[in-house]
């Protein structure tokens, strides 16, 4: 019998600054009962799903960042979405801002802030929880810039690693799955650290915007979306596993958010794709099988990767010039 999984990825609309959670909850739950509607027995929802991407907003005292953050999960704002899960049978993954208090490196415990992600099972269990490693953006207010993208000021790096975990979900009784956040999908080493662990379904979500400020006239606006979707069909492929990639879309407090939520088989192609900018929820029957043959063929990590090669992966961050040739 095949180890088959029906997924979704439950894309949202934009979130406007002025919605409060509630509003986001009760159309995620819409979201769920429609996926339980098409059978579905995993639902994955977007990076920081429950307010607008307040990155883009600055806030000279960061206290005043903390109404965007979560304190506790569930919570009574939250709660209906487990509810759902138990009342649907379904799973659900779930972006949000998490303020933590625990300690940090020193061994003091203190108030943290992250962009985290946690795979909810059908009985309400949190199974796995993520935070954000690769952020993107900058620190301080940037005078140059048409819209700010303040991750690097409201967030710490994550510090769980890209944890893997083997759990029942649907109909199956183990299923290795792992998760990674937006920025984090276009760097094949997050994909690796999962592959190595077996991975067999990635969720993640993201908030892209249209337009890269950035770009300097060498990067056309259409190649925002082909980058996205390049590296999770990457991802995918090099990994032999499933992706399921969710968007936030649509127009954010003036800002526009590209979508084009997908799902991803491990051979790198694309099952299923989000049309509008709107909430969308798209589907896909995953057969876990698909996975054996890149991870036993081409990509049979025991018996190809040559770790003694990799040494720069992770004993150097920026990189070097190479010594110069001569005659
Ligand atoms: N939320 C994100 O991480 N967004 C980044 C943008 C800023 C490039 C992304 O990689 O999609």
């Amino acid at each position: 019998m095949s180890r088959t999984i029906t997924v979704a990825a439950a894309q949202l609309g934009p979130i406007q600054k002025a919605e409060p959670r509630g509003i986001a909850v009760d159309r995620m739950v819409r979201l769920m009962e429609r996926a339980h509607k098409r059978g579905v027995e995993l639902v994955v929802f977007p990076e920081l799903a429950l307010t607008t991407f307040f990155p883009r907003h600055y806030h000279e005292d960061i206290a005043e960042a903390d109404r965007w953050f979560e304190t506790a999960m569930p919570s009574n704002e939250t709660a209906p979405l487990f509810a759902a899960a138990r009342k649907y049978g379904i799973g659900f993954h779930l972006g949000y801002a998490e303020i933590a208090h625990e300690s940090d490196d020193t061994g003091i415990v203190r108030k943290r802030h992250f962009n985290t992600s946690i795979l909810v099972s059908p009985a309400g269990d949190i199974l796995l929880k993520y935070r954000k490693v690769h952020l993107p953006g900058h620190a301080e207010f940037a005078p140059e810039r048409v819209v700010q993208h303040l991750e690097k000021r409201y967030f710490e790096v994550g510090n769980l690693g890209f944890p893997v975990i083997r759990a029942p979900m649907g109909g199956l009784d183990g299923i290795n799955m792992g998760m990674m956040i937006c920025n984090d999908r276009r760097w094949p080493e997050a994909w690796r650290v999962l592959g190595l662990q077996s991975v067999e379904l990635v969720m993640l979500g993201y908030n892209t915007p249209s337009i890269n400020q950035e770009a300097g006239g060498f990067e056309a606006h259409h190649l925002r979306v082909f980058h996205s979707h390049l590296s999770i069909q990457a991802g995918a492929y090099q990994n032999a596993c499933f992706a399921v990639a969710t968007a936030k879309a649509g127009t954010e407090d003036g800002c526009e958010l590209f979508g084009h939520s997908i799902i991803v088989n491990p051979q790198g192609e694309i099952v299923a794709m989000a049309t509008s900018w709107d909430d969308e929820l798209i589907t896909a029957d995953c057969n876990l099988d698909m996975c054996t043959l890149g991870r036993t063929t081409i990509f049979a990590f025991d018996k190809h990767r040559r770790p003694e090669a990799y040494g720069r992966i992770t004993d150097q961050v920026g990189a070097v010039e190479p010594p110069l040739w001569r005659k």
